[in-house]
């Protein structure tokens, strides 16, 4: 298992983020009810893409996979340290797809109606995963399973939970919260919680 819960070295910060307290509960926020997901749920890929891609649960399982021992910063204020998720990274699904020259920017779909945004290159670390597993359990629904993504080195809300499908962007744009006043940067070591 990766360990890269030291990822805070890189900004400068200490593994629990300024304004954070710790909590060995995994709190649920979602701006409303836990959606239900269809069977025949897919999982797609399009705009700035050389192949758009539209992947059965089964099939996006059968990508590369990993686990890793990741922590969760809520902008609300606590932090889950030693998260075991399992899942496909970005740069994988990235890869498997093709990133045309001209992309620069994500914007990740939710079955909830939920988007979130980021610029390209913070979504190629490795540690950007869609997973599907949380200390060796399915993704509870509630915390978005089937399929969700983590982004340790933001605020939780630039992870998509019940995620649906990725675009890739030629411009930026912003995301649900993104546009109703939460930080469109969200660094947790800077404390970027508010715009
Ligand atoms: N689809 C979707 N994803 C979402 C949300 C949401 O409402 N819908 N809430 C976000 C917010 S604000 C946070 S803090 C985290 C919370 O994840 P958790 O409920 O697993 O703790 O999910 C994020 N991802
Ligand atoms: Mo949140």
């Amino acid at each position: 298992m990766k360990d890269v819960t030291d990822l805070h070295r890189e900004f400068d910060g200490k593994r629990l983020p300024p304004g954070q307290r710790e909590t060995s509960r995994f709190p649920v926020l979602s701006k409303g009810e836990t959606p239900s997901i269809p069977n025949d749920w897919t999982f797609d890929v399009w705009g700035a893409v050389d192949e758009e891609l539209t992947l059965s649960f089964e099939q996006f399982k059968d990508l590369p996979t990993e686990s890793q021992n990741q922590d969760f910063h809520c902008v609300t204020g606590w932090s889950r340290f030693d998260c075991r998720f399992r899942g496909v990274s970005f740069p994988t699904l990235a890869e498997r797809a093709g990133v045309t020259d001209d992309a620069v920017h994500i914007m990740f779909h939710a079955h909830d109606g939920y988007t979130t945004n980021l610029p390209l290159a913070d979504c190629m670390r490795e540690e950007v995963l869609f997973t599907w597993a949380l200390d060796g359990d399915p993704l509870p629904a509630e915390h978005g399973g089937p399929l969700r993504v983590v982004v340790p080195h933001k605020y939780a809300y630039k992870g998509a939970k019940w995620v649906s499908g990725v675009e890739f962007l030629t411009e930026p744009e912003r995301g649900y919260w993104e546009k109703r006043g939460y930080s469109n940067t969200a660094n947790p070591w800077e404390e970027e919680r508010y715009a």
